[in-house]
């Protein structure tokens, strides 16, 4: 059962933004990304390969657990998270209303689970980069034989995501920051929020007097400052919650 109020201000919204996280995406098989360590990987640590330090150190590793998650995000489907986000999108845009998704994940799944409208804070598995000449690959097939891949200039391709220290991509982090510093509802979904800027993406969305929602099984450093913060999972919140909020 959910608080009245918030429905009511999910109904009325005039515009919402929702910012996904690692948490979204679990439902479908996905390890989070402070659990992404299973297997024969549980001995690193995910903050320490998610570096352009530990890629220039050791290139092979770091391919090889880049691929191994990009294969393995290709066996995963959308789940009922997702599904509900993309309904929501278009039960704003038939009311003419903004929604705009803004996601730290590298999975892609909002997009396979028909959203138009994806902002990618932290690039994606499945663009892989020259270091060198900068040409861009999009990498979907089997595994790779070689780590890391080369590109046709010879030089080393990386994965396209942002690892700690290096810049978001300007054109997304500058939508983000837009459609946060002015959206009447900012939901924070399955992100342990302390992963920055993304995690101030809601500190621009409290300073417009925006409401903000947390859906997350744990307790956050947001948790205490959301308007309401619901313990549970994305994927049996969100489609409960939405049909009633486009009705
Ligand atoms: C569920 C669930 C279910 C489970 N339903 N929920 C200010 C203060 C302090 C530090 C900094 C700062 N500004 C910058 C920094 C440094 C750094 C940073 O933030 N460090 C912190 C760790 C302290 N930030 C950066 O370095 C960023 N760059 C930058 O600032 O550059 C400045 C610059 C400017 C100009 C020129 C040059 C530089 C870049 C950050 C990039 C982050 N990249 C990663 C890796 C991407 C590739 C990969 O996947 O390997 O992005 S790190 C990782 O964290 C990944 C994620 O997108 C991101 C966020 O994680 P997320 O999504 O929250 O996942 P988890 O695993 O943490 O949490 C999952 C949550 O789900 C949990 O809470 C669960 O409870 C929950 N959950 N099941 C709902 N069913
Ligand atoms: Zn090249």
């Amino acid at each position: 059962m959910f608080h009245g109020e918030l429905l009511d201000l999910m109904c009325a919204a005039n515009s919402i933004v929702a910012l996904s996280g690692a948490g979204v995406s679990a439902e479908s098989g996905i390890p989070t990304f402070r659990d992404a360590m299973t297997g024969l990987w549980a001995r690193f640590n995910p903050e320490e390969l998610a570096t352009p330090q530990a890629f220039a150190k050791d290139p092979q590793l770091v391919s090889r657990w880049y691929d191994q998650r990009r294969c393995d995000v290709l066996k995963c489907k959308p789940n009922a998270g997702h599904i509900a986000l993309a309904r929501l999108e278009e039960t704003c845009r038939q009311k003419g209303r903004p929604f705009t998704l803004i996601t730290q994940n590298v999975d892609r799944l909002h997009r396979a689970a028909g959203l138009q409208n994806v902002v990618e804070l932290h690039g994606n598995l499945f663009t892989w980069r020259c270091i060198d000449c900068g040409g861009e690959a999009d990498e979907s097939g089997p595994a790779f034989d070689d780590h890391p891949p080369r590109c046709e200039c010879g030089g080393l391709r990386r994965p396209g995501v942002v690892w700690f220290g290096e810049a978001l991509p300007r054109e997304a982090l500058l939508k983000a920051q837009r459609a946060s510093g002015k959206c009447a509802l900012f939901m924070s979904l399955g992100t342990s929020s302390v992963v920055y800027p993304a995690a101030a993406l809601v500190d621009l969305a409290l300073q417009y007097g925006a409401n903000v929602l947390e859906i997350n099984p744990e307790q956050t450093p947001l948790s205490r400052r959301a308007h309401w913060s619901l313990r549970g999972k994305c994927g049996e919140i969100l489609p409960d919650l939405i049909p009633r909020a486009g009705s």
